[in-house]
């Protein structure tokens, strides 16, 4: 007997969500579809989540646009997730001022990775930057992100994600420690290779990053995520800059608690990701359809076969 399933009332991740929060007049965003689709879009989608930053708002996008402007192309994805301190009208008045910057809007706090994810799924790049809303990141760290990923993919496109990690720590010794033994912890627990999850700063595929499993707590794992399902990390250093203004959102037992819980959930799904080797396509007409679907799609032909190796390390 079937049942009938009632609409959900919510937002689901199979939503098309908007091409823009609420774009000012004559940008690609207000294009109609046969524009759009003539419009190739930016080369690279900053995603900054925002909860409660207004004092940042200005001075960030004014650092960013300053530091990338004649770099590359590009958007700045904003995502406030329901803040109550005026953020999302700040972000609006900045998208009135300037086209290349979006914005999207949660109805309610969902967390920092769901910030993320939105913003990945609104992004029109292929290669997204994730980048705090705290000013904490140095924008100047962007082109060396960038350029690690795309001359990467150029050898390996197995490689999805090249992630910063802080040198220096601009935090007090508690914030310090704690996330030195959340971090050593978690490295030993997933062997990830990666000593500083924490860093905000990470340039990743925008196909990459949407094909890892989704949770609350998600962008403290990504190293591990991306492995698990065959794709590889690379490092590089970033800077870590002092917080100007606003307040941090996590606390040192917060983030504890709610880390324990997640770290013994991610060692269950990397153990449970069982990936073949390489997938071969033995249709007959296999090489007239091209390279088999997977992370190596878009390789050479002889890589393509290779679509999913297991695990392979950080650098
Ligand atoms: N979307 C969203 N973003 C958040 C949330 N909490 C924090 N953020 C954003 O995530 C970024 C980092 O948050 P911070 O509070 O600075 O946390 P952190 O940098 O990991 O830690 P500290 O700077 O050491 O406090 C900032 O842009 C925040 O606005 C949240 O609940 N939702
Ligand atoms: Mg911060």
């Amino acid at each position: 007997m079937s049942q009938d399933v009632p609409e959900s009332p919510k937002a689901t991740m199979f939503d098309q969500l908007p091409e823009t929060g609420r774009a000012p007049k004559g940008s690609a965003a207000r294009a109609s579809a046969p524009e759009r689709r003539a419009d190739p879009g930016p080369e690279i989608s900053i995603v900054v989540p925002m909860h409660d930053e207004v004092e940042n708002v200005e001075p960030l996008l004014a650092e960013i646009a300053a530091t990338l402007n004649g770099t590359f192309t590009y958007e700045v994805v904003c995502v406030d997730d329901g803040s109550g301190d005026g953020t999302v009208e700040a972000l609006q008045a900045a998208a009135d001022a300037n086209p290349a910057v979006r914005v999207l809007r949660h109805s309610r706090r969902c967390g920092k990775s769901a910030g993320v994810q939105t913003g990945a799924r609104a992004a029109r790049a292929p290669i997204v930057v994730l980048m705090d809303g705290d000013r904490q990141n140095d924008p100047a760290d962007v082109p060396a992100l960038v350029a690690d990923l795309r001359d990467g993919r150029s050898r390996d496109p197995h490689l999805i994600m090249v992630a910063g990690q802080r040198g220096r720590r601009a935090d007090t010794w508690l914030r310090q420690l704690s996330s030195r033994v959340a971090n050593g912890v978690r490295g030993a627990v997933l062997g990830d290779g990666t000593r500083d999850t924490g860093c905000g700063l990470k340039a990743i595929t925008r196909e990459g990053l949407l094909a890892l499993p989704y949770f609350d707590g998600q962008h403290r794992f990504m190293s591990a995520l991306v492995q698990a399902q065959g794709g590889r990390v690379t490092l590089r250093d970033v800077a870590d800059r002092p917080r100007a203004a606003g307040q941090a959102k996590y606390g040192v037992w917060n983030r504890l608690w709610v880390g324990i819980g997640d770290l013994l959930a991610v060692t269950w799904l990397v153990r449970r990701s069982h990936l073949p080797d390489r997938v071969e396509d033995l249709s007959a007409d296999a090489s007239a359809r091209g390279p088999a679907n997977g992370p190596g799609a878009d390789a050479s032909e002889a890589e393509s076969k290779r679509v999913a190796g297991q695990g392979r390390a950080a650098s």
